[in-house]
């Protein structure tokens, strides 16, 4: 990363979809003229704010993976490719947190840093979101906090950082950007940037006592956005929850909090028999809880039924634009109550389109 020259056909490919979709911008042969030229001088060129703007949106519009698409257009573009030392990001990052929390009401956003370029190689952050919690192996085998950052945690230990005591299952991690100067350079996040939910259940008052909460906004900010050949791999981004990913995975999932288990002894489900579904049924009522606690605190969620059927209605659009819509089933497909979404009952276009978000660390659901 950061050596080669941008491929020019694909950046060719960017200028004539952006020119196409964007009229205004006037014609496209005198913009690839000036890029060719650039890339002559300097291996790479320097996108127009506007081109920035719609790439990024372009972007959200070509995951696969992505079920809230329908808002592509909304996208809130932070140019911040200027910004390329390590506490010039953190700093900045910290910024989008509160810009993107917005009192609760929610706000697409995307803050783009530096570019790789031949010359110099962009900074990189290296948590997956800016807000995740720490995980702790205990003496006795078992994990405090999230077991999926047990791993990272253990590092940022080993780099000095101290969590603090005593110990909980929701210790913010701290911030780690890395830069070709300064190398990997932590920062805490500050407290008033970290919103967070309490979690409650409408109707069964004992819930509230697990303790549980979740942060409001999910910056995603280990994906490269990638546009017109111009890689930029600290770009984070965020829209807002969809109820299920915190209820049915971050809660739901075995090796992460493993909560069904607790709420099905608490509701008295009969645990000794599969067959009575208590599983199922203490999923839906730690998802009833996510989605209360997140509505009755103002803080913008979505439901994966009202989610899919928005979906469709992008699919459509898209459609009458004439575009294609990469789509992912296995990641649109809600996990939980996957039939009884429209997501469930068809097929997808699949292959890949550019712009796009790039996650390499091959993750998978
Ligand atoms: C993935 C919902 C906004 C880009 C996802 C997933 C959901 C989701 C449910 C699957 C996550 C998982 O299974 O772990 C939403 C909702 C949004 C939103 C409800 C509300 C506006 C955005 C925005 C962007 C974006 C603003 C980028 C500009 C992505 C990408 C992934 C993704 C790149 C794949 C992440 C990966 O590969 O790990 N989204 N999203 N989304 N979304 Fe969105
Ligand atoms: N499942 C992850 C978040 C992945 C992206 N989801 C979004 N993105 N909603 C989790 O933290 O549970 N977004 O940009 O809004």
């Amino acid at each position: 990363a950061g050596s080669t020259e941008v491929d020019r056909a694909e950046a060719e490919e960017f200028l004539r979809m952006f020119h196409a979709e964007n009229p205004v911008a006037g014609p496209v042969e005198p913009r690839i003229d000036a890029v060719m030229r650039e890339i002559d001088a300097t291996g790479t060129y320097w996108h127009t704010p506007e081109e920035l703007a719609f790439g990024a949106r372009a972007a959200w519009r070509n995951n696969a993976r992505c079920i809230g698409r329908l808002y592509w257009r909304s996208l809130q573009v932070r140019d911040l490719r200027t910004v390329s030392d390590a506490a010039g990001v953190a700093d900045h990052c910290f910024e989008h947190l509160g810009a993107a929390f917005n009192g609760g009401k929610l706000r697409p956003m995307i803050s783009v840093f530096a570019p790789d370029t031949p010359t110099r190689r962009a900074p990189r952050i290296w948590n997956e979101q800016l807000i995740r919690y720490a995980g702790y192996e205990q003496p006795d085998g078992s994990v405090l906090g999230d077991p999926r950052y047990c791993a990272f945690t253990r590092e940022m230990m080993l780099r000095g950082w101290r969590p603090p005591l005593p110990r909980g299952a929701f210790d913010v991690l701290p911030l780690v950007v890395e830069t070709s100067e300064e190398g990997p350079q932590m920062f805490p996040l500050p407290h008033d940037k970290v919103q967070e939910v309490q979690l409650e259940h409408p109707e069964l008052a004992w819930f509230a006592d697990l303790g549980m909460r979740w942060h409001a906004v999910p910056v995603i900010s280990n994906s490269q956005l990638v546009i017109g050949g111009v890689s930029y791999p600290a770009a984070p981004f965020n829209g807002w929850y969809m109820g299920t990913e915190i209820g049915a995975r971050n809660f739901g999932d075995g090796d992460r909090y493993d909560l069904v288990p607790v709420v099905a002894e608490r509701m008295g489900l009969d645990t000794t028999d599969e067959a009575s579904l208590w599983r199922d049924r203490a999923l839906v009522e730690i998802n009833r809880a996510v989605l209360h606690s997140f509505r009755t605190s103002g803080v913008s969620i979505t439901d994966h039924h009202t989610e899919s059927s928005r979906f469709l209605t992008h699919l459509e659009r898209e459609e009458r634009a004439g575009r294609r819509c990469p789509t992912d089933w296995s990641w649109i497909v809600p996990p939980m109550s996957g039939s009884q979404t429209p997501v469930f009952h068809r097929y997808y276009d699949t292959e890949d389109q550019r712009p796009n978000f790039v996650t390499d660390d091959g993750a998978t659901r």
